[in-house]
């Protein structure tokens, strides 16, 4: 019964705060022979590329229907064992893209910080952590990321979001980035090798730090 399926289909959940109601209550005639687009919302991808030489790659999609967005990552080559914070960026005055060290490296260290990507892929708007709280709030919610035993990041979420936030993945403005590089591979996330946070002076630079970005495109 496709009812029951994982991917819900039905028509109208923009207005109800429930897809789990609306799918019980919504007789599967009504979805039989709608288009698929329709009703499975709007899909986009994004290819994953390194940022600050982490070597790190992947794929992203969110798929979005009215507020709610369905998400997925995969990701390879992320330092091991370490929390990677994950998002969905998006800024009106953004450039809706992935920063480049020669157009955002404005103190010109050879990387670029968190707020140097800023201007490319504008301030964090959904926090893809895998539980409890979605909003910017949840930025550095470090416990609620992925770690990455392998260095892998497999990822699936769905959550809801601002409306101008759901519009943007619509547009292919939103941009996925991944943070956390272990810049001397020492295991672990500290303050030798790139010092403090741009972010959050009381974080290492490189538990925030850029690893990869990807621009949802339709
Ligand atoms: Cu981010």
């Amino acid at each position: 019964m496709h009812r029951l399926a994982p991917r819900p289909t039905f028509v109208g959940s923009a207005f109800l705060a429930s897809a789990a109601l609306t799918v019980a209550f919504l007789p599967s005639s009504a979805t039989a022979t709608d288009d698929d687009r329709h009703h499975e919302g709007t899909r986009t991808l994004a290819y994953l590329n390194s940022l600050n030489n982490s070597g790190a790659t992947g794929m992203a999609s969110a798929t979005v229907k009215g507020r709610k967005v369905r998400v997925k990552v995969k990701a390879h080559g992320l330092a091991k064992g370490l929390p990677h914070a994950q998002h969905i960026h998006f800024g009106e005055q953004a450039r809706n893209e992935c920063p480049t060290a020669g157009k955002d490296d404005k103190n010109g260290d050879f990387r670029i910080e968190t707020g140097e990507g800023q201007p490319a892929y504008g301030p964090i708007r959904v926090s893809l952590t895998k539980r409890g709280d979605t909003s910017p709030a949840s930025g550095l919610a470090v416990n609620r990321f992925p770690t990455a035993p392998q260095g892998h990041v497999h990822y699936k979420r769905s959550t809801h979001t601002k409306q101008d936030v759901a519009r943007a993945i619509r547009r292919g403005e939103a941009v996925v980035v991944i943070h956390g590089i272990d810049y001397n591979g020492n295991g672990t996330y500290d303050f030798k090798s790139a010092g403090k946070s741009d972010l959050d002076p009381n974080l290492p630079s490189e538990a925030t730090d850029p690893a990869v970005c990807g621009v949802l495109h339709r």
